[in-house]
């Protein structure tokens, strides 16, 4: 029997970094284990085309389905044959999108097989979800100061304030940079804001009452300090996740805090203004999932100098992806494994993506736990960032696990940040 082969599997709940009930799942071969948690977005946060996060009556069908059938196909197969295993959760599951066991069903099951699977062969993680050379680094993109539906209270009406030391030389030295960056931000805050009391939202990143552009006017006096003392050029960005103040009804996005509301039009000439005034390098979900031709808008006018990136929009999705492409609506996009539901469907995503030259952002959840195998994704597929935020314990797991791969191998280097491409425009 090879090594490989599936002899068990385990799974229970544990509690993601929110205190919620999350699925683990084990695999345990001939001689080998792998582990795999899921990660959960925020209610408000997580996109209308990803998949669903488990069966329709919630995480304890999606484990009645596990025990009753998915386990039960699963033992005796080889773990090495992720497509195969990949392929039997789909036809198991019986849709498109797994709305019967769900992506996070599917997701933890299909990494911890491929962990179990590297386990068994005694070779780290990102060597066999690519097993070809060629492995990068990617560069750690900072959350900084929250808002939207990560916060509570007054907070901007933008989910993410971020940064990206794009002139960094190595891993460790990125992450240091957005360490000291955070630091420095939570200390302006501090004098600034007298009702600041050093809260942190879901992704530990400051909840602060402030509008957007006094969230990016903090982080531009903080970075430029930190850049500055380092030498190193860093970048600015946003998540906007727009969907969340998108009013489809009134045909406008509802700036709350700022006491704004935009039109699609608005909203284009008003990000267009924060690319240019604050030299943003990265600008995410800038309208809502259902408009790509904004996005297409806005990547055509400023794609050559800040990456417009999909999230929501693309949700990992195939097909989604497929149409964006077909109407240049980014220059990159964010990969969730649990958005989509299998390791093999990510890939399918980010060779289509990287086909046409959009780079790739591998991306934690909201709610998230230690598990770090989106590190190893990042190496295996090249991204150009991996979006994990700055601080806590269940970021850092993944941020640390870079540093150690950086440190362990010595011919893996952080990939080129080049310039921002003029990629995938209409
Ligand atoms: C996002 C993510 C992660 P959530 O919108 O990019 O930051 O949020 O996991 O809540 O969907
Ligand atoms: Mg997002």
């Amino acid at each position: 029997m090879p090594e490989t082969t599936i002899a068990h599997v385990r799974y229970r709940t544990v509690y993601d970094s929110r205190g919620i009930e999350t699925l683990e799942v084990d695999v345990i071969t001939e001689k080998g284990f792998g582990r795999a948690a899921a990660p959960f977005g925020a209610p408000g946060s997580r996109g209308e085309f990803e998949a669903p996060a488990y069966a329709r009556g919630g995480l304890r069908e999606s484990m009645a389905i596990l025990e009753k059938t998915v386990i039960p196909s699963l033992i005796g197969m080889d773990a090495a044959e992720q497509e195969k295993i990949d392929d039997l959760l789909q036809r198991i599951d019986g849709t498109p999108n797994f709305e019967k066991i769900g992506g996070n069903t599917a997701a933890v099951l299909s990494t911890a097989v491929g962990a179990a699977a590297a386990d068994s062969l005694k070779i780290p993680l990102f060597k066999w979800f690519r097993r070809d050379e060629g492995w990068t680094l990617p560069y750690p993109l900072g959350n900084i100061i929250g808002g939207g539906a990560h916060s509570l209270g007054p907070a901007p009406d933008m989910q993410e304030h971020l940064i990206v030391p794009i002139g960094a030389k190595t891993v460790r030295q990125a992450i240091e940079i957005n360490l000291r960056i955070h630091d420095r931000v939570g200390k302006l805050l501090e004098k600034k804001d007298p009702g600041f009391a050093g809260g942190t939202d879901d992704e530990n990143a400051w909840a602060a009452n402030l509008n957007d552009v006094e969230a990016l006017q903090i982080i531009k006096e903080a970075a430029d300090r930190i850049s500055d003392e380092e030498g190193v050029a860093i970048g600015m960005g946003l998540d906007l996740a727009a969907d969340r103040f998108w009013d489809p009804a009134g045909g406008v996005y509802r700036y709350d805090r700022e006491g704004a509301s935009r039109t699609a039009r608005q909203q284009l000439d008003f990000l267009g203004e924060l690319i240019v005034r604050f030299n943003l390098v990265y600008v995410e979900d800038g309208f809502n999932s259902n408009d790509y031709d904004s996005f297409s808008l806005l990547n055509r006018n400023f794609g050559d100098r800040c990456l417009i990136c999909a999230d929501d929009v693309y949700a990992s999705n195939h097909e989604r992806t497929k149409t964006g492409i077909g109407k240049g609506s980014a220059g990159a996009m964010i990969i969730k494994p649990n958005q989509v539901g299998t390791i093999t469907g990510a890939k399918r995503t980010v060779s289509l993506a990287r086909s046409h030259g959009m780079k790739i952002i591998l991306s934690h959840r909201s709610g998230e736990t230690p598990d770090d195998s989106i590190a190893h994704l990042s190496v295996a597929w090249n991204a150009l960032m991996i979006k994990t935020g700055v601080k806590g314990g269940e970021r850092l797991a993944k941020l640390n696990e870079l540093i150690r791969i950086e440190q362990d191998f010595e011919g893996i280097r952080l990939i080129e940040w080049g310039t921002a491409s003029p990629v995938n425009r209409a």
